[in-house]
């Protein structure tokens, strides 16, 4: 279409206007028709979100030393990915890419302090939105990590934009993370019990009284905390930043299982007869780890063992709920995680001291963070029980593909310029062919692109920090000033690199990198 081209002085658009009306109409009417048919055939969709689980932490994924017998149970009755990736190797990107179908680097979408602002434009089209359009009710449970407001949000009013002006028709969220104020629940536009009389501030400068904090008041802590994770003390916890009022508002950690799978659930009720979507977006396996009592001292790999187990069980709660209502049958659930695992994240809970032999990345070098292999390689199991059978797959997909390939399943037509990362893999995810992307673009303080067995992993620009390949911390970051070329099919851990031994790969690899950042519209 070359609608700015015009002929004899006129402009285009006459000529064009009558065919772009037709298919504007088209489009119109194929979705309006799905919207208003069969709704209750559609299928529900529950994406069970998991916080930086790894690759090996499942029984189903090889792990021993910890149980995860209820998500064990949905990989023995669907699809078990092998090479199955979150957009990036951490939470707010992945997050960002999965929801929107474009990678975060596009926006410099990073890791968020708590009170920032929402950074999903509310004109972009969104995964609850492309879903709305077809009729679901839409709701996100969890951790949002994704900004509230547009600055300087009131936390003792209305609190927006957010997920509802997006595209979810509820949400019941942990605004940020675990580990950073405001340590409170915000319900649609509300914080729960927020009151008039103890007004909440949150600051990521100032220090703000009222709550002892980390550093003048360790006696207070029931974990040690690094200095970052060492102000404002809630719950006998340091967090990141600083928060007064609010005290009827706060949350308990360990609450934090039972609250989520309860709201869940009152979602699936509230919208049973119209198909749903259920964004469901754990706190666990993140720091910092406080299970409930049911789980603590229950596994012998401490708090982050007791989590996973947590984790297992708030799967089943709501799973058994879809169960009573005779939901099963007609609901798509897909589980994964946001980036890979990590041990010492900030607080001493002995996650480091009793890993043992558990391998948290499973056979992959690196974990959260990391451009290597497991910062993004995490599991993903797909069930739908009665339409899929028993499989594993070593199709290699993203979660940034499950906006085409849902719209594709809803029967949303969208534009080129919508979701321009995320490609239709539907036939994939459900088991009918192994052949999914040909390329995958893996983003952490760099970018990596998969290419069958080859990985490829850019070099930080010069004037970067001098990346280290293992932090003081332990992390391994796979950073590095020089081209990283790995052969993943001989060489799973990343440690030969071929770069310099291939040196015309690299350079085909960094061309089709180039042409990935520079892209504007979605691939056909
Ligand atoms: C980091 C925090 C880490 C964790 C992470 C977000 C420090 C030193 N580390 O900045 O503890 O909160 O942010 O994790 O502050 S994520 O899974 O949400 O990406
Ligand atoms: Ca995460």
């Amino acid at each position: 279409m070359q609608k700015s081209v015009s002929r004899g002085g006129k402009p285009a658009q006459t000529f064009l206007a009558p065919r772009w009306f037709f298919l504007a109409m088209a489009m119109a009417l194929s979705v309006a028709s799905y919207a208003a048919g069969d709704s209750a055939q559609r299928p529900n969709i529950i994406i069970f979100y998991v916080d930086d689980l790894g690759y090996g932490d499942l029984g189903c994924y090889g792990a021993k030393m910890v149980k995860t017998p209820f998500i064990d149970g949905l990989a023995k009755k669907g699809v078990l990915f092998t090479d199955a990736h979150s957009a990036a190797a951490t939470c707010t990107p992945s997050r960002y890419a999965m929801l929107t179908g474009e990678h975060a680097f596009r926006s410099n979408a990073a890791i968020l302090p708590g009170d920032a602002p929402l950074i999903i434009p509310v004109s972009k089209p969104t995964l609850a939105s492309m879903l709305k359009k077809a009729g679901y009710t839409t709701g996100v449970v969890g951790k949002w990590h994704l900004g509230l407001g547009s600055g300087n949000v009131n936390w003792n009013g209305l609190v927006k934009p957010g997920p509802l002006e997006i595209g979810f028709d509820y949400s019941f969220l942990l605004p940020a993370t675990g580990d950073r104020v405001p340590s409170v629940y915000v319900e649609n536009h509300h914080v729960v019990n927020a009151s008039a009389s103890d007004p909440i501030a949150v600051s990521y400068g100032k220090k703000l009284y009222g709550y002892p904090n980390g550093l003048d008041s360790p006696q207070l802590l029931r974990q040690k905390a690094d200095t970052q994770h060492s102000n404002t003390i809630v719950n006998g916890i340091s967090r990141i930043g600083y928060m007064s009022g609010g005290a009827a508002a706060l949350w308990r950690d360990e609450d934090f299982a039972q609250v989520f799978s309860d709201k869940a659930n009152r979602f699936i009720s509230e919208s049973s007869g119209r198909p749903f979507f259920l964004f469901f977006s754990f706190h666990d396996i993140h720091v910092p780890r406080l299970p409930a009592s049911q789980f603590a001292g229950k596994s012998p790999m401490g708090a982050r063992g007791d989590v996973l187990m947590q984790m297992d069980w708030t799967t089943q709660q709501v799973m058994r709920h879809l169960r009573k209502l005779k939901l099963l049958e007609n609901t798509i659930v897909i589980f994964t995680s946001d980036n890979g695992p990590v041990l010492g994240d900030g607080y001493e809970d002995k996650a480091v001291e009793l890993v043992g032999n558990h391998r948290p990345a499973g056979k992959w070098s690196g974990g959260k963070y990391s451009a290597f292999e497991a910062g993004t390689r995490v599991p993903l199991i797909v069930s739908w029980p009665g339409k899929i059978a028993k499989k594993r797959s070593d199709a290699l997909v993203s979660q940034i593909d499950f906006y085409r390939s849902l719209a594709g399943v809803v029967g949303v037509p969208l534009a080129n310029e919508e979701a321009i990362d995320s490609q239709n893999h539907w036939r994939a995810l459900l088991g009918k062919t192994d052949v999914a992307r040909e390329w995958l673009l893996e983003e952490s303080a760099t970018l990596g692109l998969r290419q069958g067995q080859w990985k490829y992993i850019v070099p930080m620009p010069p004037g970067k920090a001098a990346p280290a390949r293992l932090t003081n911390k332990g992390i391994e970051t796979g950073l590095s000033k020089q081209p990283q070329l790995y052969n993943l099919a001989t060489d799973a851990a990343e440690r030969i690199n071929l770069a310099t031994a291939m040196a015309e790969l690299v350079v085909k690899m960094q061309a089709y990198v180039d042409g990935l950042i520079n892209k504007r519209v979605a691939e056909k």
